[in-house]
């Protein structure tokens, strides 16, 4: 499909523009490959349920055609989870940034992750508070820059996908924003599985972290995404030691077990024939 045939038939384009990102962000990539994901999926954008909560990257679903929910800052998921237990036949997709998801979210998400509910959220993470000017987030790297530690971060970042993979989500994938057709290709497989799938992708806000840890505009940093990253089947042939400050990439974890919405059903079930067994009991005496 080109971007042109692309933006007619799933932008907003002549309600929601001008979008709010600034010149060489990664979220509008990554926003444009998780489009033609859906597409090759050939998937009615009647049944799909995106929902964010707040943050540059919260604005995703506000620019799409698809039944959207933009909620509030870490809630995407809660919001989400609902939406999912009503609507169990919604594929439920999920675009949260790295603070949204690990810092005011952190406790949704581990829960999401434990409950295994057929969600698939996507974290675009790029190291910092975006929208609201660069504070540092729990990915900001141990040393770099925000503007809440100037002279350097002294904690320790998340690794989001050992995260999540610790807290039981059944589909882990991790990308960046350079790897467009790895990208499509792990939201593809994370859309089709069945289970809560977490699709981590690494990108670039150039115009604070970028800024601020002298990184470079867009193009350098996509560079250092290329140059970074390792596909998992290389890395399993290197050492720890090779693979320091390397980010890698591929499909981490995929594993089946019982999910949510289809358990809830069968205690739905089995509550509904208590009450009527009770009824016939009751009718009985
Ligand atoms: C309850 C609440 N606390 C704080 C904020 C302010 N706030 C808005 S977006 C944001 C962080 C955004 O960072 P991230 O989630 O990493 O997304 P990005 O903007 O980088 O895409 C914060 C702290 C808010 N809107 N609501
Ligand atoms: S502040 Fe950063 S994350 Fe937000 S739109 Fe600008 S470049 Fe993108």
């Amino acid at each position: 499909m080109s971007n042109h045939q692309l933006v007619n038939k799933y932008f907003r384009h002549n309600k929601k523009f001008p979008h709010i990102w600034c010149p060489g962000c990664g979220i509008g990539i990554i926003l444009g490959n998780m489009l033609r994901a859906i597409d090759s999926l050939a998937l009615d954008k009647n049944m799909i349920a995106f929902v964010s909560g707040i943050g540059c990257t919260g604005r995703a679903p506000v620019y799409v055609d698809f039944n959207t929910l933009h909620t509030t800052h870490g809630r995407a998921l809660p919001f989400a989870t609902g939406l999912k237990l009503a609507r169990p036949e919604l594929k439920v997709l999920v675009a949260t940034g790295d603070g949204d998801a690990t810092a005011i979210g952190g406790n949704h998400l581990i829960h999401a992750c434990r409950r295994n509910i057929d969600i698939t959220t996507i974290i675009f993470n790029n190291y910092i508070y975006g929208m609201t000017g660069g504070q540092y987030s729990p990915t900001t790297p141990h040393g770099d820059k925000a503007y809440t530690c100037k002279l350097g971060n002294i904690e320790r970042p998340f690794n989001i996908s050992a995260l999540v993979e610790a807290a039981g989500a059944t589909f882990v994938g991790r990308t960046t924003s350079y790897h467009t057709l790895q990208m499509q290709s792990i939201i593809k497989q994370a859309i089709l599985h069945k289970g809560f799938s977490v699709v981590e992708i690494i990108t670039h806000c150039p115009t604070t972290y970028g800024r601020l840890n002298h990184k470079g505009g867009a193009v350098e940093m996509l560079q250092w995404q290329k140059e970074t990253a390792i596909d998992k089947s290389q890395a399993e042939k290197m050492s720890p030691a090779e693979l320091e400050g390397r980010i890698i990439t591929g499909i981490l974890l995929k594993k089946e077990l019982p999910e949510f919405c289809e358990q809830y059903a069968t205690i739905i079930e089995k509550a509904q024939s208590q009450t009527r067994n009770h009824g016939d009991e009751t009718e009985s005496n």
